[in-house]
Order: C-alpha cells, then structure tokens, then sequence
C-alpha cells in the first residue's frame, strides 16, 4: 500500500450516516405494478419477466436484528463507465450490508468495468482492502471499463463465473447505459432461471440519470463543487487582472445539468445550456454573436474581461450539427461503413452524406469534422470531450468581434484563455453528501438483495432532508426506458435526463442572466469542507435544493 496523505488518513474513520429505515431490520413495502415510461407495448414484449414489478421501498421493521443470520452468500460488483466520486463508497456500503446480515459473506469485484465478469477478471475484497478504500475518491479498488454487455455469449461467460465464485447477486454501479445493461443482463438470467440477481446503482458525474424516482445520481454533488471551486478561483484571478476572457468547458456530455449547477454556484458572465440553444434552435454564428454582443456591452463600461461557461456536448444540440450527427450514425452502422479503413473514412462519409448535412460537415474545422465522424465510445456515443469548443468558440467570437470592430460596434480588446474541467473533478474525494448517499445506495443494494430483488435500481429519495430522513427503497429499470435509436436500430435504454427549460433551476438562471452578464456578480464557493458548520459542509447542489424548494 503506498503512503496516504493526512487528509485521506483523517477522511478514513469518517462513519458515512444511513437514513433510519436501514439501520436495523427493514421492512419491504411494494407499490402498485409499474409501467414504462415510453413504448410500453414493446418493452414489455423485451422484458417480459422484469417488466411491471412494483416500486418497493423500505421502512424499519422495528426489530434491531431480524434480518441478521440469513443464509451465507456472496456478492459481484462492477463499476462501469467514467468515475464519480463516491463508488468506493458504495462498495463499502454493500460490503457492510452483506456482512451485517452474515459475516460469512463475501464481495467479488469484477476488474476493469464489466469486461471483468466476460473475462473473468476477479478478486475478493476483504475487509482490510475495503478499509484501504473507505471515503476516497476514484473507482482504482477494482477499476472501471465501457464494455457494453448486450451478447448472449457475454451473459453465458458471465454465469460461469457467478457460478463458480457461489456469487446470488451482481451489483452495476454506472450510468444510464450500463443500467440499461443490467436491466438486459437481469431479464435474461430470470427468463433462463439461472437464480443470480442483477441490481443497478445510479452513478454519474453528468446528473442525467435523474428521473420521477431518481433525484440525483451520485458524483454530481462533488464533481460540480469541485468545478465550481475552480470556476471561483478563475472568476477571482479574472476580476483581479482584467484582461481576459476565460472560456471554460465543462464536462457533462449531451446534458448542460454540469454547466447549470455550476452557473448557479458561481455567477459567470456567460453559461450556454444546450438544451436552450436546441429548443430554440440558434446556429454557431448566432450562439457566437450572442457571446460577442456580451463581451462588447462590457467593454463599453471598461470590463474587458469575463467568464464563459460551455457544456461539451453544445456542439451535438446546435440543430444543424444534430441532424449531421444522426445521420453520421446511420451512415457508419453500416456493414459496408465499418469495412473501410480508417483513412479512407472521412472520404467515405462525406460521399455519403445528403447534400444539405455534407455542406455543414464540410464547413466545419478539420478536427471537429473527423472527431465527429470517427469516434464513438462502446455504447455509440459520440466522444464530446475530445472536442475543443471552447478554443472554437473563442476563436469564431474573435473574429467576430474584429468585425465588429470594424463596424464601430466594439471599443474593447479581447484575449481569451481556455480550460476545460472534467477528469479534474471525477476522482475528487467524495463530500459529505455522496459519501452518505453512496453508502447508503450500497447498503440498500444489499437489501434488494435480501428480498430477492432482480432488475432493481438502487433509489434513495428525500436527499435534501437529513441523511437519518432519506427514504430508502428500489425501483424497477424497466420502469425508466423507453425505446430510442442507437447505431441505426431502435433500442431499449434508459430515458436521459436533460435540462428542463421549464424546471425551476434553469427558470431562476434565465431570471438572472441578465446581470450577471452585464455586472460583476461573481461568487467564490470555494473549497468541498468536510469539517466545519453543517450550512458549509452539508451544503446540497444548487439544482436540488431549486427542485425541492429548499
Ligand atoms: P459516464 O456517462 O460513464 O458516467 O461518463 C461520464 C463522463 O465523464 C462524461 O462526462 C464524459 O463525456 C465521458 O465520461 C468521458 O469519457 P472517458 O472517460 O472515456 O474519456
């Protein structure tokens, strides 16, 4: 084990709270049977041993050790996707929860995300490994992958192995794929009676696995103070020097609910939502004036300096791009399309394009052009944060306003310095909030366990509310997809959850826009606290506490 540093030694004999309900023996309470949220005829048909299962939530039984003693049994976890603080966390929880109800359980980790489980990859993680792990940052006690599981093969090299290690359940800690993902596996090991439970846990620093039950998916409280941190630092350094204009891209891919949060913590000049500049369909050049048009306001009051917000995934919602995008993704599914060789790609799909996409891919830098074209990740996403908009961006506002200039509309100067904050934040040690939250949808995993629960997410609710008050309980994955294209064909997946124009946390940024604009109304939120008053070290998200109205 190689050296820890103070903070981490004093951060491990943190005790992360559990609402009341699971503090001692629980109580299952199920709901009425449930639908999904979208083409309900057809997900049914796909899942017809995990479709309508009710909602189950837990209360306490009253009895301190009634669920104690159960059969021994042993547990698989997998963390999927990019990290979020706090997964450490909710392995932590699922290894207390199982050995509370018998310490002769055990927890398997999958290596390396869910290529672990196909490959075999495996270790058993003991007490003193866990300890090791308790409160800290980053997915690195077993590591973390973008397989997709969707192959019968895949499932069948999967159950070899959970037979092997006597392994009753499997937890999949990810994202809206890998969810969707756990749903498929659920589905196919109950239709084959194979007896192993498949139970998801909402992760995600990009906070679009939210939904009627989800209120919020772990790592957006940490990874957006984090961000938010940052954002403080650069909007002070930038009112000190006053003489730049720092275009700051935030990770978040397709959802602006990163950029959001941040806005509200931090006040910048400008933040785009590109879910906004959807729905009203702005171009590039429109989105660029309107950014030029607030750096020259601005400059007629001597302020040449300012801080610009931008979500990474604007570029996919500009309308036009969007609809280049979707036909890229009709155009590479194809058989013929994955034949050709990489170099001869770009060629390839320009030669296929119809003529009104091809005339905007062919108007776009070279980079942009062929990031968009060649890469996607595993679940046929385009990879957003390998795409520079902020120095785009910059660069076109630039130009315009040498332009402006030119037309006596501009007085200032521009310069313009770029960052982009993502993996900056993934990793960051968990707040008091998703270290309580992840505990606890880990520990509650180890419920749905307990009462034979498959195709179940892991749902705490009530979550601005003391953690003691959070309401503990699962919800059935079907309930949350719908059915939504993907590398040409039309698939079962989780609905994203994107920014509401008519939510209240967008409504309150759109109110204040304006000045924040125009005047200087930065705030510094600094540092995550984790010692300290409960208003500064419990602080919930902006977005949350806007929603619940708190
Ligand atoms: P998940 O959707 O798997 O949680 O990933 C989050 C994320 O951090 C996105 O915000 C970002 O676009 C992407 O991962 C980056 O992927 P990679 O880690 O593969 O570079």
């Amino acid at each position: 084990m190689s050296e820890i540093s103070l903070f981490q030694e004093a951060r491990a004999s943190y005790q992360p709270k559990l609402p009341k309900s699971l503090q001692g023996g629980i109580k299952a309470v199920e709901g009425n049977p449930t639908e999904s949220v979208g083409d309900r005829e057809e997900i049914k048909a796909l899942f017809p041993n995990t479709y309508g299962m009710p909602v189950v939530t837990f209360e306490a039984s009253g009895c301190c050790g009634c669920n104690a003693k159960s059969e021994p049994f042993n547990v698989g976890v997998i963390l999927s996707g990019g990290q979020a603080p706090g997964g450490h966390n909710v392995i932590s929880g699922i290894f207390d929860g199982i050995k509370s109800l018998n310490p002769e359980n055990k927890l398997y980790g999958f290596l390396m995300g869910p290529g672990g489980l196909v490959d075999h990859k495996y270790m058993e993680i003991t007490s003193e490994i866990m300890a090791a792990y308790r409160n800290t940052g980053g997915f690195d006690i077993i590591g973390s992958g973008r397989t997709k599981l969707e192959e019968t093969e895949q499932f069948e090299k999967g159950i070899v192995i959970l037979r092997e290690l006597g392994i009753k359940a499997l937890v999949i800690i990810g994202g809206d794929d890998s969810n969707t993902n756990a749903c498929v596996l659920a589905e196919y090991y109950a239709a084959k009676n194979y007896g192993v439970q498949v139970i998801g846990c909402p992760k995600t620093i990009d906070g679009d696995l939210k939904n009627a039950q989800i209120e919020t998916s772990f790592g957006f409280d940490t990874a957006t103070k984090t961000y938010s941190e940052l954002i403080g630092n650069i909007e002070r350094d930038c009112n000190s020097a006053r003489k730049y204009w720092h275009f700051i891209k935030l990770m978040g891919r397709s959802a602006s609910h990163i950029a959001l949060e941040c806005a509200l913590q931090t006040r910048p000049n400008v933040c785009l939502v590109s879910e906004e500049i959807e729905a009203k369909e702005k171009s590039l050049d429109e989105i660029v004036q309107y950014i030029a048009d607030i750096v020259a306001a601005r400059a007629e009051r001597g302020d040449n300096f300012g801080t610009v917000l931008i979500p990474e995934g604007l570029i996919e919602f500009v309308p036009a791009i969007k609809k280049l995008i979707a036909e890229l993704n009709d155009v590479l599914a194809t058989d013929e399309a994955k034949s050709v060789a990489r170099e001869d790609q770009i060629e390839y799909v320009r030669k296929h394009l119809s003529a009104a996409n091809a005339a905007t891919f062919s108007s776009l830098p070279a980079d942009v052009a062929s990031q968009l074209a060649l890469d996607r990740d595993p679940h046929g996403n385009v990879q957003v944060s390998l795409i520079e908009t902020e120095k785009l961006l910059s660069d076109m506002v630039g130009a315009r306003l040498s332009e402006m200039k030119k037309e006596g509309k501009f007085c200032g100067k521009f310069s313009a310095q770029h960052h982009f904050f993502g993996y900056e934040g993934r990793c960051a040690a968990p707040s008091n909030f998703d270290a309580d939250y992840c505990y606890s949808l880990g520990y509650n995993a180890s419920r749905l366990i307990l009462t034979g629960k498959t195709g179940y997410m892991s749902v705490i609710r009530n979550t601005t509310a003391p953690a003691s008050e959070w309401i503990a309980g699962g919800v059935p994955i079907t309930m949350m997809m719908n059915l939504e294209k993907r590398a040409g064909k039309m698939k079962p997946v989780i609905r994203k959850a994107l920014v509401e124009l008519e939510g209240k946390p967008f409504r309150f940024f759109a109110e204040h826009r304006e000045d924040w604009a125009l005047n200087t109304r930065y705030v510094y939120p600094g540092a995550i606290q984790y010692w300290g008053p409960s208003q500064v070290c419990d602080r919930t998200t902006c977005t949350l506490a806007l929603e619940q109205g708190r």
